[in-house]
Parts: C-alpha cells; sequence; structure tokens
C-alpha cells in the first residue's frame, strides 16, 4: 500500500441508528471515501465496543446495489413496482404543485406525514419534518405503534420514562427479564446481567414464548398472553400476606399502599394462576424469590404492552419495585424506558407555533381506517423513516388504502420498500452515516452526535434536506425552515425544563462524543406525578375513566373470539422490524419465518414440524412453517419477524394482526389477536 493509499484510510466515529434501546457508539472503517467496515466503539462507557450482528453487515446495506440513487416516478400499477427516473426538480415540483392544489380546494389536512423511528436522529425524526408539517397545516399523527400503551401506563405511575441507570444493573441480585426479548433486542442488557449473575444473580424470564431470553435465563416462566398483570397481582397478594414489603419506603415514597393492599387480596395464587398458567408453587417461588432478593431489577419489555389490556399490565408490574423499596438500592428498581432523563428541548426543536390553526390528529395504528373511512378523507400521504405496508396492524386495510388511485403518495427511503412501491414518487434517502444529527438513547444515559461520515449517495438526500426543499417549494418564510442541522442540535440541546442536560453542549460532544446526562438516583427524591411519590393509587387514571389501581382486565374477544389461538407475531434476531428483511444475509442467518406451537395443539391439527402451514383469522391470512415443541404453552403460537414480500405466497403476519388500539396511549395491539391454524395441503 502506498502512502496515498494510507492517507485514504481513516476511522470515523458514529452511531447506530437503529430503532434499538442499546444506541452503541461505532467505529466507521474508510477508504477512498467508502465506508468498508462498521465496529463498536470501545470507547462508549455502555456499549464498549460489542455490537450485534445486524449492524456488522451494515458496510453491504450502504452499497448494496439495491440502495436508490434518483428520484423516482410510478409508470405501471401502484404496487407494482415499475418506476422511471426523474429529476430532484421535478420531484419537489409535482409534491409542491399537487400539495398547493389540495390545500387550495380540500385543505392541508388531507395531508398525512406518515414516520416513525427508522433513523433515530432526532433532526431528521422530529426536526425539520414537524416544523414543516406544522407551517403545511397537515393532519398530524400520533406516533403510537412501539411503545405509547406501556409508557402511558409507567408515566402513570412514575411520571415519566424513569427507570434504574442500566450501569447500576451490574449490581442486581436478582433480575427479571418481563415480555422482552433482550438477547435480540437489547444485547448490552445481556452483558450487564452477566456480570450481575457472575456475582451471583438469577436471572428469570417472564414470556410466552422460550425465545433465546428465555433460554439464556435460569428460571424461564411461561404464562398466557395478556396475563401478566394478573402474575402481578398475585406476587403483590403474597408480598403484602408474608410481610415481605418495605413498610417505610411505602410511607415515604408511595401513595395508595393501603388501598392497595386490600384490593390484592382478591389475586389469591390459585386465581391467579388459573388465569396465568403459572402453577401454584411458581407464583409463591417467584414472590418469596423478588421479596427476599436486594436489589431486585425488572426489565420490562414492550412485549406485554402491545396487548389490549397493555399499559395497565405495564403499570402493574412498575409497582412492584416500590413494594420491597428497590428504588433505595443501587441496581434495584426497573427499567421500562429511560427516555425522560434526555429530554431535548421538544418545542424548539419541533415548533408547534408554526401551525396556523388546529388540525385533525390520526393515531398511527389506524391508517388503514385513516385511507379507507376517513372524512373528509386524506387525499396524500407522505412516508418517510418507516415501512407501513410491511410493519402496521391490519396491513391488508392498509394496502387497499394505498392502492386508492386518488391517493397521491410519496415515500423516501434508501430502498424500494413494500410500501415504495405504491408510491406516485420515491424519493432517495441519505443513510444516516451522511447525515449531521444528534442522538440520545432510550435506555442509557449518553447523548451522541453524527457527522457526516460519508458523501450522499448517488443523488439522495437526508429527511431534513427534503423539507428545506419542500418548505422553499411552497414559498414558506419562516427562518426556522431554513436552520441547518448544526442549528437545530443547539436548540434542541437548550432546554431548562430539563436540568440533566445542563452542560451538555454541541461543542462538548464534538470534543467528547459520548456524553452522560447529569442523572441522579430517584429517591430519596420527589418524582413528577400529581403527588411527587410513587402512584399505586392513581387519581389521574380515575379522571380518565381508567381503574385507578393495578387491575387485571382479560383480553377483549373480537370476532375471532372463537378461533383457538393466540397469535404472537414478535420480532425476530436478525432483522429490526422490517429493516435487513431484504438482505440476504439476514435472511439465510434468520432461516424461514416460523410458527411456533405446542405438541398438543399440532397433534390435534395433524401438523408436523417442518410443514408448512396456514395461519388466518377475519382479517387476512400468511403462511408459515410450524416448529412443534413446547416453546409455548398450548393455546399460544408465535412468529417471529416482519419478512419482505415474496412472489407468490404470503408472510405477511400483520395481515393478521388487529388495529385496535389499547387501554392507554392509543398504543398498538399486535398480540392480542387470535387465528385459526390450517396444514397448508389441506387449507384449500
Ligand atoms: N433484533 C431486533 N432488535 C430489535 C427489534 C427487532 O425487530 N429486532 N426491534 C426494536 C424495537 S422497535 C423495539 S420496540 C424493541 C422491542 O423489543 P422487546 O422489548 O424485546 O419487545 P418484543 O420483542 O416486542 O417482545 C418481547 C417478547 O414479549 C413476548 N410477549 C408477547 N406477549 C406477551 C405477554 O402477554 N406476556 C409476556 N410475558 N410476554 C409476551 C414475546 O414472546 C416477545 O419475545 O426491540 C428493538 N430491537
Ligand atoms: N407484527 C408486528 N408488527 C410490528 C411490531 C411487532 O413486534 N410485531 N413492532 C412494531 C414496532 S415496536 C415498531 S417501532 C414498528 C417499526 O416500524 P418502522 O418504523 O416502519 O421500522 P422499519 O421496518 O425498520 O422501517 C424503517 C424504514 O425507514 C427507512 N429509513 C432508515 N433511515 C432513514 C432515513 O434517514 N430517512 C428516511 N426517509 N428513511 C429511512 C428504512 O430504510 C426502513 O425502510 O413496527 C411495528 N410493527
Ligand atoms: S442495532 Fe442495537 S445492538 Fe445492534 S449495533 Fe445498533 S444499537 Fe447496537
Ligand atoms: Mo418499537
Amino acid at each position: 500500500m502506498n502512502a496515498m493509499e494510507e492517507k485514504a484510510k481513516e476511522v470515523v466515529r458514529g452511531v447506530c441508528s437503529l430503532d434499538c434501546p442499546d444506541q452503541c457508539g461505532l467505529l466507521l472503517h474508510k477508504e477512498a471515501g467508502r465506508i468498508v467496515k462498521v465496529e463498536g466503539d470501545p470507547a462508549h462507557p455502555i456499549t464498549q465496543g460489542a455490537i450485534c450482528n445486524k449492524v456488522r453487515h451494515m458496510a453491504e446495506r450502504l452499497y448494496d446495489p439495491a440502495r436508490l440513487r434518483y428520484p423516482l416516478k410510478r409508470t405501471g400499477k401502484k404496487g407494482d413496482g415499475a418506476f422511471e427516473r426523474i429529476s430532484w426538480e421535478e420531484a419537489i415540483e409535482t409534491i409542491v404543485s399537487k400539495w398547493k392544489t389540495l390545500i387550495a380546494t380540500e385543505g392541508a389536512e388531507s395531508i398525512l406525514p406518515y414516520s416513525f423511528y427508522g433513523n433515530m436522529g432526532r433532526i431528521g425524526a422530529e426536526g425539520m419534518d414537524r416544523r414543516f408539517f406544522h407551517r403545511l397545516g397537515a393532519s398530524r399523527l400520533e406516533y403510537t405503534i412501539c411503545e405509547a400503551a406501556g409508557t402511558a401506563g409507567y408515566h402513570y405511575t412514575m411520571g415519566g420514562s424513569y427507570g434504574t441507570s442500566p450501569e447500576d444493573t451490574v449490581h442486581a441480585k436478582l433480575i427479571v427479564m418481563w415480555g422482552i426479548n433482550a438477547v435480540s433486542t437489547n444485547l448490552h442488557q445481556i452483558v450487564l446481567a452477566e456480570k450481575a449473575r457472575k456475582n451471583g444473580a438469577r436471572i428469570v424470564a417472564i414470556d410466552v414464548h422460550r425465545n433465546r431470553t428465555a433460554k439464556w435465563a435460569d428460571w424461564f416462566i411461561p404464562v398466557r398472553p395478556g396475563t401478566d398483570a394478573a402474575l402481578a397481582l398475585g406476587l403483590m397478594h403474597i408480598l403484602f400476606e408474608e410481610g415481605m414489603t418495605d413498610e417505610s419506603f411505602l410511607q415515604t415514597y408511595t401513595v395508595g399502599h393501603e388501598k392497595l393492599r386490600e384490593h390484592v387480596k382478591s389475586y389469591d395464587p390459585a386465581f391467579v394462576s388459573s388465569v396465568t398458567g403459572v402453577p401454584v408453587e411458581d407464583i409463591y417461588e417467584l414472590a418469596r424469590l423478588y421479596g427476599r432478593t436486594t436489589p431486585s431489577f425488572i426489565r420490562i419489555g414492550n412485549g406485554i404492552q402491545h396487548h389490549d389490556n397493555g399499559g395497565m399490565c405495564v403499570r402493574t408490574i412498575a409497582c412492584l419495585p416500590a413494594l420491597t423499596g428497590q428504588w433505595m438500592h443501587r441496581g434495584g428498581g426497573a427499567i421500562k424506558g429511560n427516555g425522560s432523563y434526555l429530554e431535548f428541548n421538544k418545542a424548539a426543536l419541533q415548533r408547534p407555533q408554526l401551525r396556523k390553526q388546529p388540525a385533525r390528529f390520526i393515531n398511527m395504528n389506524l391508517l388503514g381506517n385513516a385511507l379507507l373511512e376517513l372524512d373528509p378523507p386524506i387525499r396524500s400521504l407522505y412516508v418517510y423513516n418507516s415501512n407501513p405496508a410491511v410493519v402496521a396492524p391490519h396491513a391488508g386495510k392498509v394496502r387497499q388504502g394505498l392502492m386508492r388511485e386518488d391517493l397521491f403518495t410519496v415515500v423516501h427511503d434508501l430502498f424500494l420498500t413494500e410500501t415504495a412501491r405504491y408510491a406516485d414518487l420515491v424519493l432517495p434517502a441519505t443513510s444516516s452515516f451522511e447525515n449531521h444529527d444528534i442522538y440520545r438513547s432510550y435506555w442509557h444515559h449518553y447523548v451522541q452526535l453524527q457527522l457526516p461520515a460519508i458523501e450522499p449517495y448517488g443523488e439522495s438526500k437526508s429527511n431534513p434536506e427534503v423539507f428545506r426543499l419542500l418548505a422553499q417549494g411552497m414559498g414558506f418564510e419562516e427562518e426556522a425552515l431554513r436552520d441547518s442541522n448544526e442549528d437545530m442540535i443547539r436548540q434542541a440541546l437548550n432546554n431548562p425544563a430539563n436540568p440533566n442536560l445542563e452542560g451538555i453542549t454541541y461543542e462538548r460532544l464534538r470534543e467528547e462524543q459520548y456524553v452522560r446526562a447529569n442523572v441522579r438516583p430517584l429517591f430519596p427524591g420527589k418524582l413528577p406525578t400529581p403527588s411527587g411519590k410513587i402512584e399505586l393509587y392513581s387519581k389521574a387514571m380515575e379522571l380518565k375513566g381508567l381503574p385507578p389501581l393495578p387491575t387485571y382486565t382479560p383480553l377483549p374477544t373480537d370476532e375471532d373470539k372463537d378461533l383457538p389461538f393466540q397469535f404472537i407475531p414478535a420480532p425476530n434476531h436478525n432483522f429490526l422490524n422490517s429493516t435487513f428483511s431484504h438482505h440476504a444475509k439476514h435472511v439465510r442467518l434468520e432461516g424461514e419465518p416460523k410458527l411456533y406451537m405446542h405438541t398438543e395443539d399440532a397433534a390435534s391439527l395433524g401438523i408436523q414440524s417442518g410443514e408448512r402451514v396456514r395461519v388466518r383469522n377475519s382479517r387476512g391470512s400468511c403462511e408459515l412453517t410450524a416448529s412443534v415443541g413446547d416453546d409455548v404453552l398450548p393455546g399460544t403460537v408465535v412468529s417471529q419477524g416482519l419478512w419482505a414480500d415474496e412472489e407468490g405466497s404470503s408472510r405477511l403476519v400483520n395481515a393478521l394482526t388487529p388495529d385496535r388500539v389499547a387501554d392507554m396511549g392509543g398504543g398498538a395491539v399486535f398480540f392480542s389477536g387470535r387465528v385459526q391454524v390450517e396444514k397448508l395441503e389441506n387449507a384449500g
């Protein structure tokens, strides 16, 4: 290698932009202007150089021949995927003239932005986009697809997304992974738990599926879907009954403990066992283990809250650490999410005052309804950072909506996703390594910066760039629509309402890369709940017509109530939601989409492992490969992964998922659907 080539080699810092709690620090190895290798950065205080297998192959995704280089215009039928290249000028001009006409004839509310966190960079995911759509006056999207129900439930109890500091969890002596498949979805929590295990900690997994995390745990407790609140109430029953509660903590830092003590008397272990499927002895054993171990830590996952009763379920589990005073012990407590510690200045970032008049809110979990039934109708949909044709519930309805000839759809993405195939215009997006953005984890306490590490791929543009162009095209004059990314990063960091961010500046981030928020222990202290305490009894919930005390509510039954199985279509190990589902390496590692079912259920249907099955209900059907055994309880079937569309068969699990909303926060209920399973030969 000559000196010139050597000089062209360089290693720069990066952030993993994916929607994953770990938010790893990365080292991007560059050669001749291209990223050739992605590694973990050992200097990141929490992730310490370890990254998952998904992202180790990121360089291949960046230069995948299928990556979009130019704007495209549809030439075939919606969904066919036939497009021709156009210029950016034509793309922007087409959108602007269409939207100007729509605003003049039907009003700006006929335009709906649809996005999520395909890239967690805050400027791209909730910065210039929000400013632009406020100014435009578009309908407002409610961002409910991921953690909304559980977050609402946790906030009623704790006042915000405040939990244990992840680095402290190495001190825990009991770790409960509750409805989280952390081996796949929160790798570094597993690394920390392994350290705790070496120091004598016991690890329990409570799940509906013997997934990778359940196999790794010391004790796996299988439960029936949607019954975890009953289990938690059963544990409380025993904690109070056997005097394992911390009375001084309850007195000082909680409200409603007397009412709760009375209330949980009705959740006796025999009843709880009949609901959850957990044997009475195991309920006692778990309660005594939890009641007698300090510090104990609960990692509350997303799985339990993707149910009709998900908000209440998370709230109920979130009450447990208070009963034994775990918040007073380093490493004790719980994490549902830690996002509130790092809350940026949302108003400065998003500028809601740019909106001139109120507009309707549309829950993203009801996208199918919004496109098919809303009056006045949605006439234009602008999608970025998300792939709703695959990830949204009741996908059949969503796709039917996307087929509407009179719907003007624009999709901005790095790839021609399933959603993009329905678009009138497709815009090529830069990858996060081509962008200038700021990141904050929803699990650990570090803020990170991404500087553009490489040139934009082809003619691709970042989200903020496109919105600046659209604002210009629309003739919007406001300064806020011209701010640079650096301006917006500075504005986001300047948040007097959040003292944890004090001293975190753009300059410091450039200098230090990993800057920790000034997080102090929650107790002794005052929570941002109405009472300032942990609300075991919540007046705020009562006012909303919700049960004020933690309560178990059975999953509602719908038109599928007579179907025999509860269907849990969860994420998988090698994809991130639908991201990577098109990449051969990730698909090969994952194998094929399976349906895990219990031996007894399979036998009664004449199904054996490896056989193709059709899963169906009133909403739709999909085809998977049976995996028979005791990884799930009878009556539960589980699949993993949001698989790419395939010619000739449907692997679209969301064809079956209900588009109801959960008990709180307008959350999604992906895991509350019921289904029938048939051997494919017999299915007709
Ligand atoms: N590899 C990988 N990592 C990811 C993702 C991915 O797709 N793949 N997605 C990212 C995103 S956006 C998110 S939100 C997180 C989600 O990651 P997690 O917080 O782990 O949540 P899920 O994977 O949705 O569900 C976790 C487990 O809940 C179980 N479950 C379902 N219903 C119930 C129930 O009623 N009770 C109990 N006890 N368990 C139940 C399922 O078996 C599932 O394995 O992961 C992030 N990280
Ligand atoms: N059945 C079932 N469905 C689920 C879930 C489940 O567990 N089961 N999980 C749900 C959850 S928790 C979530 S969070 C959602 C996630 O759903 P989505 O947010 O839709 O996640 P992805 O499928 O990863 O799609 C992200 C898209 O954004 C694109 N993208 C990445 N970076 C950028 C960028 O900078 N600009 C633009 N314009 N595009 C970019 C990617 O290429 C990708 O196509 O899925 C939900 N759907
Ligand atoms: S997906 Fe998660 S674990 Fe993997 S590199 Fe990104 S942040 Fe780290
Ligand atoms: Mo999510």
